[in-house]
């Protein structure tokens, strides 16, 4: 693991998640390619106190871009997934109104001001949280 990361860890239940957060303006396949690459993928969130974590990392920090991309890419309803490995979301955090529009809008990204949940387009260019789970 990256140095960095270890200091950005919750262990719940069942696994450690270890987070990096970049403040960079990428579309959403980019984002994926980007947390692979570091060993991890986009951060899927599976809990109330995985958000609360996240919330917590986000406000140590400012931003320059408004969303970072969490890792589901399979809103269209017809899809009938939630996460990008398939899983169902167990856990949501849905800005109120959202998601509004998963016909066109099939990925999520998390808001910086308030860490609510949002449905847009993949191809916008936004921010990356990335979950490399832990030993
Ligand atoms: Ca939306």
């Amino acid at each position: 693991m990256k140095s960095g990361w270890t200091d950005k860890c919750i262990t719940d239940d069942t696994s450690r998640h270890c987070y990096e957060i970049f403040d960079t303006k990428i579309t959403w396949k980019k984002a994926s390619d980007l947390c692979t690459y570091d060993g991890g993928t986009l951060a899927i969130i599976e809990s109330f106190e995985q958000q609360t974590f996240i919330e917590d990392l986000m406000k140590k920090r400012r931003f320059n871009v408004s969303g970072l991309w969490i890792g589901s890419d399979k809103l269209h309803p017809e899809e009938r997934r939630a996460w990008a490995d398939g899983d169902y979301f167990s856990y949501v955090n849905w800005a109120p109104g959202e998601p509004n529009s998963m016909v066109n809008e099939n990925c999520a990204e998390l808001r910086t001001n308030n860490g609510t949940w949002n449905d847009v387009v993949c191809r916008k260019t936004n921010g990356v949280i990335c979950d490399v789970k832990g030993t």
